[in-house]
Formats: C-alpha cells, sequence, structure tokens
C-alpha cells in the first residue's frame, strides 16, 4: 500500500505575514512590503529612514508569486486603509510592485534586491522594464535603493506637508555637512 507523506508545514520564510507591523499612533501612511525574509535585512533600512522622518508606515511581508492572493488583497484595499505611497522590495524575478502598481492607482515604488547569481540585475530589469500604463519608479539595487525609497515617499507626502519639507531641507544641509545616510 502506497504510505501518504505527511503534509509539511509551509516554511516559515515562504509563508505570507497577515498581520502588519505599524510603527507610530497614527494610520500608517506607507506601506513597506517585501516578498520574503531573505529580504528584510535591506528592507529595515527603509523603516529606519521612514522613523527619522516620523512617519507612520506598515511593513508586510508577501510575494507576488507565491501569495498572489494576498498581494491582490492588499493593492485592493491599500487606498481605502489611507495609505499613501507603497514601497515593495523583491529580488530575483520581482515582479511585486509591478503587480502592485497594476491594481492601485497609489504610487508604488520599487526596490530591486540581490541575492540571488545575477546579483539583483534580474530584480532590477524585472521592476524597471514596466510597460507604458504602469509606472513603477525603481530605485538602486540593494539598501541604498531602500533608503532612498524612504526618501521619495518623504518627498511624495512632503508634497502636501510643509513640515516634512523642513526635515528633508534639514537633511540636504546635514549631507552637505558631510552626513552619509
Ligand atoms: N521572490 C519571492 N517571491 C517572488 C520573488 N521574486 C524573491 C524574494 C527573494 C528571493 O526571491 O524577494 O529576494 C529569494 O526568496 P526566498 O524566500 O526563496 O529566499
Amino acid at each position: 500500500m502506497a504510505t501518504q507523506s505527511k503534509k509539511k508545514k509551509p516554511a516559515a520564510k515562504t509563508k505570507a505575514k497577515t498581520k502588519a507591523t505599524k510603527k507610530g499612533s497614527q494610520k500608517p501612511l506607507v506601506g513597506v512590503i517585501y516578498a520574503s525574509t531573505t529580504d528584510e535585512p535591506v528592507m529595515k533600512e527603509c523603516g529606519f529612514i521612514l522613523e527619522r522622518f516620523g512617519i507612520s508606515f506598515e511593513t508586510s511581508m508577501f510575494s507576488a508569486h507565491r501569495q498572489p492572493e494576498k498581494t491582490a488583497a492588499y493593492a485592493k484595499s491599500a487606498r481605502k486603509r489611507g495609505l499613501k505611497v507603497l514601497v515593495a522590495g523583491a529580488g530575483m524575478a520581482a515582479h511585486l510592485p509591478g503587480v502592485l502598481a497594476s491594481m492601485t492607482t497609489l504610487p508604488v515604488v520599487g526596490v530591486p534586491l540581490c541575492g540571488s547569481a545575477l546579483e539583483g540585475q534580474d530584480a532590477l530589469f524585472s521592476m524597471v522594464q514596466m510597460p507604458a500604463g504602469v509606472p513603477v519608479p525603481t530605485l538602486a539595487v540593494g539598501k541604498a535603493g531602500a533608503k532612498n525609497a524612504a526618501l521619495l515617499a518623504v518627498q511624495m507626502l512632503a508634497l502636501s506637508d510643509p513640515s516634512l519639507v523642513r526635515k528633508l531641507d534639514d537633511l540636504k544641509k546635514r549631507m552637505e555637512g558631510g552626513e552619509k545616510l
């Protein structure tokens, strides 16, 4: 008689995090999403910058390929939930920001991540080469991209928030003085 193999629990790294982490007491304005625990250390850099600017944000982990339904539900509810900008990071065939952008009119910023044999070029091309009609502003591969994604989100929010303009001006001055982000 054929023996049935025991059903394996999905590995932690492929399991979608359904509970978003909210930072700050306000409703989150920025949604930071990444596709795997592999991406977490780099995408944390994005959160550090948002925190520094006092922006409330939430982080979520799901993959456009492994959790397509979760991806769709998130994209479709994001605007109603009060989010203003999404930042999505993924490596390899990195379709997360593009798929999110296909289902929301919020701006979706892409962070290509490295770690594969192609060292992030695969992710970069997957994100940056979006067809006309579905823009995904795509930043540098890795940590610089994660940090700049946060700054770009701050700049977008600053369009209607003068206090953020002051903070951005202050950062420019500090960088002029030699500070590195
Ligand atoms: N990935 C996961 N689902 C879709 C994609 N593109 C990416 C992750 C990660 C890489 O695949 O963003 O950078 C490897 O993921 P894992 O979970 O196999 O370590």
